[in-house]
């Protein structure tokens, strides 16, 4: 077998474990997660290198039908992904609300006549356990090849190790040949640090607040200062309604305080140095009905670019 090296999208409803997946898969905290749906709103990349070739991950936002507004972005965005993939891979999860939905991720994904597989996930959810055949058939119905992985994506265990590299060398597998790798073989994503800092604080939000306000919040870097010993990092939530500013900062600054360590912490980790990291809170009316708000956030589908 040659050098190969491709595009792999993960397609799947919101919620189904696809960051989860494509983290394990690159051994890397590359994309946000949460408890929440529809966490992911841009493509992430995640990219994994060997001797045999190079597999790059695409993690998407979860299928969803909208047309405007930040949804509809997050819908052309998942649909972009399928059609500028080379592999995809359909990411099921034991744990959809209707099993259907799982079908349509399914039916969507074999539809694009590109090779794909079906990975079932949440697998150690037991009162679910008996929807893992389901899942299978439904996949192996779709000319599918069906893996399924467990707990595994959280864990370190050897077992779970062994599942992934079993995983990675299928996936290497189906990707085309190439004559060199299309990312330098370091790299574990493409997104820079300012990119993922962004995302680092915007995951923490969606822990920590609930209803709609993570759904209608946004961050950006105001001011990224690396002079010194001690970097400091200047931030922006954005909020759509006056009166979420203060559910965000919450009693006290609570809310707020909480937010900012943990993404400290975090951030901490990532860059492997102390830092300093101011938080604040804006308003920004209806930001995503506005296009220039929309691409400074960097919610822009290729094709507007
Ligand atoms: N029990 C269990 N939970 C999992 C597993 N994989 C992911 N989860 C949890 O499922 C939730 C959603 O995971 P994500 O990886 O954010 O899902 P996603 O498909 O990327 O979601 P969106 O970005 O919103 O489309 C999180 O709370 C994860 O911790 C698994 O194998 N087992
Ligand atoms: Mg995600």
């Amino acid at each position: 077998m040659g050098y190969k090296a491709g595009f792999i999208g993960l397609i799947g409803q919101p919620n189904a474990g696809k960051s989860t997946l494509m983290n394990f898969l690159v051994d890397e905290k590359v994309s946000i997660v949460s408890s929440k749906p529809q966490t992911t709103r841009r493509r992430i990349l995640g990219i994994w290198s060997t001797d045999q070739g190079q597999a790059i991950f695409v993690d998407a936002p979860g299928i969803i039908k909208a047309d405007k507004g930040l949804n509809g972005f997050l819908a052309q965005e998942a649909e972009d992904v399928i059609a500028s993939s080379d592999v995809l891979m359909a990411v099921v999860s034991v744990d959809e609300e209707k099993p259907e939905d799982a079908e349509k991720v399914i039916e969507m994904v074999s539809k694009s006549g590109k090779p794909w597989v079906g990975v079932i996930t949440k697998t150690d959810i037991v009162e679910k356990a008996h929807r893992l055949m389901i899942l299978k058939r439904m996949i192996e119905d779709k000319g599918g090849k069906a893996l399924s992985i467990s707990v595994a994506a959280l864990k370190k265990d050897k077992e779970a190790q062994e599942d992934r590299e079993a995983m990675l060398i299928e996936i290497l597998d189906l990707l085309p040949e190439s004559p060199a790798p299309l990312y330098d073989i370091d790299l574990f994503t493409n997104e820079n640090v300012r990119e993922m800092v962004t995302e680092i604080i915007r995951e923490k939000c969606f822990e920590s607040l609930h209803h709609e306000i993570p759904y209608s919040l946004a961050v950006r870097i105001l001011k990224f200062d690396e002079e010194g010993p001690l970097p400091k990092i200047y931030a922006e939530i954005i909020v759509s309604k006056e009166n979420h500013k203060a559910i965000v900062i919450g009693k006290e600054a609570s809310a707020i305080k909480k937010i900012g360590m943990e993404a400290r912490k975090e951030i901490e980790k990532l860059m492997d140095e102390k830092i300093f990291l101011d938080l604040k809170v804006a308003c920004k009316p209806e930001w995503f009905e506005n296009k220039r708000m929309m691409k400074e956030l960097g919610y822009v589908t290729k094709s507007e670019d």
